[in-house]
């Protein structure tokens, strides 16, 4: 009836008259839309004044709408036309038709429709694992040898002690490829863990049901946390027992070549204890302890341990406030030299906050919390693996309801500085070439600047869970779009989902493998006009900065830091699709 009203309205439109090309111009998200969310598509580099909504095959037109534009940023020539078709509402599959342009990728509309990348953004992380086989059964076409067992790793000369002379051989298996790379490094562990647990703890309900098929699946335990216990189980040794201190990595000297993993087989080493690592480990195992205390049945004592270690490494980094990761100095100390990623942070300020809230959260010991200064300005700096005070903002907002009575003046500064942040974001998002926070500004387009757009995603998650205001939600759901191709290269920077995806990501084991497809379900980098790796890259355009070849490792690499926000943007999205209005709910 809908449908008839709506063809009706419309009249006749001359439907054959649409060329009958599909166009790279025409930006969707690839992924879909909800029935009732904001629904928009950009139409780049050329003039428009309207657009249709047809089926697929383009012979039903169900919807007519005006474009708004041109609109460009002021960092790129580019011009671009807003087709918004929001009152659009009806579910099922369809293409944005321009005439004189061609139509779009197809898409969908209906409810649920990033319940696939919930998924496949967290499964990722069982691809990412290290030191046992990928089965058939969980990898299907990606299984793979073990790899790295890391049960013989030496202390390198930066981490030597009394009780671990230069050479000790220590073990330290599992854990998590960092990113393209083999090795693993605590800093960027630390806001990894710290994202994925706050999705849980955030969600719940939506990730005690999702299951990814990974070989724990079933055990009572959610997948989202067993995943995480793959890397918890690796982070937990990377403590000196000792001294409580923190290797800062476990890495090969160099990075290895484009092998399988099984294939790489350098010496690792753990390498010089820093405050940043301890800091970093502090609150993820703080964070952890308190996590899988409802869960001591399944894995009885890892609570306590978690605690025990938390405190442990938190007493170490007091004592040593300011043992920086400089690498460059290292080496002109030490032998093997180390040029592997340095994750060198050179302020551990907000490291102290969040390691010194998550602790508070989990003990309610007030002398961790008054250890800092929670608000040295009125800055919200987003989070990234070098900046984590927002990562203690949110986790105290999130426990608020049990925090002593005296935190409650605290809580009410971060509500207010959580909004106004959010405001900025959203503001004049109207306005933007592809309708996203994202890339408002130049400035985020920094290496790994997908996750720039993920984060933005979460805080303005976190300010509608405060607020209840949807133009929050709305915001986040822009940057979803943003990632998934309306942006400024057309593609969906999640390997394996959409249509015009990466496929030669600089990842070692989708390279190395003999398979066409990467391992799915992993978010690139993203345009970086730093083009730090010096590869042939199609324009100098800021947002433009981006080629989907092995060689740029600073635009197309992936890093678990990367995914980490985007499992919490789409499990949030998904887990709020009916509370915002996006999905109507239907009873099962
Ligand atoms: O701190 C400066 C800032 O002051 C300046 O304004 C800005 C301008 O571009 O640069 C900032 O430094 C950047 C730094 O990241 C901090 O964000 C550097 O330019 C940039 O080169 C550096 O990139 C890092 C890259 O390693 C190289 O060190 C990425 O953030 C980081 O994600 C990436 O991580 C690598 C690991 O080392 C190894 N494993 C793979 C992983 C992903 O590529
Ligand atoms: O593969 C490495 C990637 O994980 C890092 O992010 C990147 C920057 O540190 O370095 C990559 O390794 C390159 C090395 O730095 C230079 N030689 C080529 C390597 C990749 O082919």
């Amino acid at each position: 009836m809908l449908r008839a009203i709506v063809i009706f309205f419309i009249g006749l439109i001359p439907i054959t008259g649409f060329s009958q090309r599909r166009t790279e111009q025409i930006l969707i998200n690839q992924g879909g839309y909800y029935p009732n969310a904001p629904k928009v598509a950009a139409i780049k580099g050329f003039k428009a004044d309207k657009f249709y909504i047809t089926t697929p095959d383009l012979s039903d037109t169900l919807f007519a709408g005006a474009t708004s534009g041109p609109k460009s940023a002021p960092y790129s020539p580019a011009e671009t036309w807003i087709a918004d078709f929001s009152d659009f509402t009806l579910s099922g599959n369809y293409v944005v038709a321009v005439h004189g342009l061609g139509y779009s990728w197809p898409f969908e509309i209906g409810s649920l429709v990033h319940s696939r990348l919930a998924e496949t953004s967290l499964k990722s992380y069982y691809f990412q694992r290290m030191s046992v086989p990928l089965q058939f059964e969980f990898a299907g076409p990606w299984s793979r040898p073990a790899g790295h067992p890391d049960t013989l790793v030496m202390v390198h000369a930066s981490a030597a002690g009394e009780n671990r002379p230069e050479g000790t051989i220590i073990s330290a298996p599992k854990g998590w490829y960092d990113a393209g790379d083999y090795n693993k490094y605590v800093v960027n562990s630390g806001i990894t863990m710290g994202t994925m647990f706050s999705a849980w703890e955030d969600f719940p309900d939506y990730y005690s049901d999702l299951d990814v098929n990974i070989p724990e699946s079933g055990n009572g335990l959610p997948d989202i946390l067993n995943e995480l216990l793959w890397n918890l189980r690796w982070m937990i040794k990377m403590q000196d027992p000792h001294d409580g201190g923190v290797y800062h990595k476990l890495t090969t000297a160099g990075f290895e070549g484009r092998l399988m993993p099984a294939e790489a087989v350098k010496q690792r080493y753990v390498v010089q204890k820093s405050t940043a690592a301890a800091l970093n480990f502090t609150a993820v195992m703080a964070q952890a302890s308190r996590v899988f205390r409802d869960f001591e049945q399944l894995v009885p004592g890892l609570a306590d341990s978690c605690l025990r270690a938390a405190e442990f490494a938190w007493e170490w980094a007091i004592e040593n406030p300011d043992i920086l990761y400089r690498q460059n100095e290292m080496n002109k100390l030490y032998d093997p030299g180390i040029v592997t990623g340095a994750y060198g942070d050179v302020n551990v300020s907000d490291e102290f906050k969040w390691a010194a809230s998550e602790l508070f959260i989990t003990t309610q010991n007030e002398t961790y919390f008054k250890a800092v200064n929670l608000f040295p300005d009125t800055g919200m700096p987003l989070p990234s693996w070098n900046q984590v005070r927002l990562l203690a903002y949110y986790s105290l907002l999130r426990h608020s309801d049990n925090l002593p009575q005296f935190a409650s003046g605290y809580i009410e500064i971060i509500k207010i500085r959580l909004t106004r942040f959010a405001d900025e974001l959203i503001d004049s998002l109207e306005h933007q070439p592809y309708h996203a926070v994202m890339g408002k500004s130049r400035r985020d387009f920094v290496w790994g600047s997908n996750s720039v757009a993920a984060n933005q995603g979460i805080a303005l998650i976190n300010a509608y869970h405060i607020t209840g205001n949807r133009n929050y939600l709305d915001g986040a759901l822009h940057n979803m779009d943003y990632l998934l191709g309306r942006n400024a290269t057309g593609y969906s920077f999640v390997t394996g989902y959409g249509y015009r995806t990466p496929m030669h990501i600089h990842h070692r084991p989708s390279d190395a493998d003999a398979l066409p497809d990467p391992v799915p379900g992993l978010l690139a980098g993203g345009p970086n006009p730093g083009q730090q790796d010096g590869c042939d890259y199609p324009s100098d355009i800021p947002d433009e900065s981006y080629v989907d070849d092995w060689c740029s490792y600073a635009s197309n690499e992936v890093a678990i830091n990367w995914n980490a926000p985007l499992v919490y943007l789409s499990g949030a999205i998904e887990a709020l699709q009916f509370d915002a209005g996006y999905s109507e709910y239907v009873v099962p």
